[in-house]
């Protein structure tokens, strides 16, 4: 299988996140895909080709509004005008019974276009941020010249990214971009399947109230763990979109036995719905030793699931979401596609 990244995710960097009371430095990190690199070389998964430089902008504007993606790309300029030059946290935030207004002066902003504190800027992210869906639709193309599966090394993630609101480590989100990309090059339908720990909360706020691109999302109880204000079971779409948004919360401590049964049922209605293309937003922080996360997913639970997503008979663009026990997320991204090839 085909592996696609940009060496410039590496200009996100240094970040810091708000943990339990603290500003620790991010668990979202550049060696994260240096770990699946190194692994990939290990086990001979395929070629690593560089993402070819598109128009990222022009694309991410299909799915989000162009507010926000001017705000993002204006962000680093602003920041600096305020004399300050450190990596950026959003601390304030339009809560219920406040008003959806914008402000002018850049400390409002990054709350405005923000749902928590994980949007973190450092001077190069806006181009590590590009660079994540260059490489995504690079991916895109070999699937459209007849690849059966491509890996989009994405980083940072994206599937937190709401239309206009960054969080999660994500600020634009690559799976509905390439998603909208699919449908804007010849498919009809398109499954996303979000199987990171995490509910993609911005992905299904994208396509909440279509019928064309089918969200299906595996995640930790949001009764209980983040991102809390979506991804609960009656969430199902909306309008048109009715029936097209499928959440699967299921507990902490959830091993291969619970999950998988989630997962079987997912890969039966993405069979039922027939789509073009599937598009993983492949999280692997749903490993027993990830450190933010709390579902029990072995090694070798891993080439399970590439193994089941080859068996629905579509073409797969898996797109890299979390994932933070560095050192292991090589084997099980890697393990998802051996599986996937049956090898
Ligand atoms: N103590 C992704 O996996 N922090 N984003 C939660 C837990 C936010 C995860 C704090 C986690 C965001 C792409
Ligand atoms: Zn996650």
């Amino acid at each position: 299988m085909k592996t696609v990244y940009s060496p410039r995710h590496r200009l996100h960097a240094d970040n810091q996140e708000l943990n339990a009371g603290a500003i620790l430095p991010a668990f979202e990190l550049p060696a994260r895909v240096d770990f699946i690199l190194d692994r990939i070389a290990e086990v001979g998964l395929g070629p690593v080709l560089e993402a070819v430089p598109h128009d990222a902008v022009a694309a991410a504007a299909r799915v989000h509004a162009t507010d926000y993606l001017d705000f993002m790309a204006d962000f680093w300029r602003l920041w600096l005008a305020e004399g300050r030059s450190g990596p950026t946290m959003p601390y304030v935030w339009p809560a219920r019974g406040q008003r959806d207004i914008r402000p002018d002066h850049v400390n409002g902003l990054m709350g405005y276009y923000s749902f928590d504190g994980g949007g973190s800027f450092v001077e190069g992210t806006w181009e590590a941020v590009k660079s994540a869906v260059d490489s995504v639709l690079t991916a895109a193309e070999m699937i459209k010249d007849g690849e059966k599966a491509a890996y989009a090394l994405c980083r940072p993630p994206g599937h937190h990214a709401g239309i206009s609101t960054m969080g999660g480590y994500c600020f634009i989100n690559n799976a509905a971009t390439v998603a909208q990309w699919f449908r804007d090059n010849g498919a009809a339908r398109v499954s996303i399947l979000d199987i990171d720990y995490h509910h993609g909360n911005g992905t299904q706020e994208i396509f909440f109230g279509r019928d064309d691109v089918e969200f299906i999302s595996l995640h930790a109880d949001t009764a209980v763990a983040y991102p809390f204000f979506s991804g609960r079971a009656d969430e199902i779409g909306i309008g048109e979109g009715e029936g097209f948004t499928h959440n699967f919360p299921m507990p902490f401590g959830t091993a291969w036995e619970g999950w998988s049964a989630s997962f079987e049922a997912a890969c039966r209605l993405i069979a039922d719905f027939g789509p073009d293309v599937v598009v993983v937003s492949l999280g692997l922080d749903t490993f027993e030793g990830d450190p933010i996360s709390r579902f029990k997913l072995r090694h070798e639970d891993y080439p399970k699931i590439g193994a089941r997503l080859a068996k629905i008979g579509k073409p797969v663009l898996f797109v890299q979401e979390g994932g933070y026990a560095v050192a292991d997320i090589g084997v099980n991204a890697v393990g998802v596609m051996t599986g996937f090839e049956g090898r």
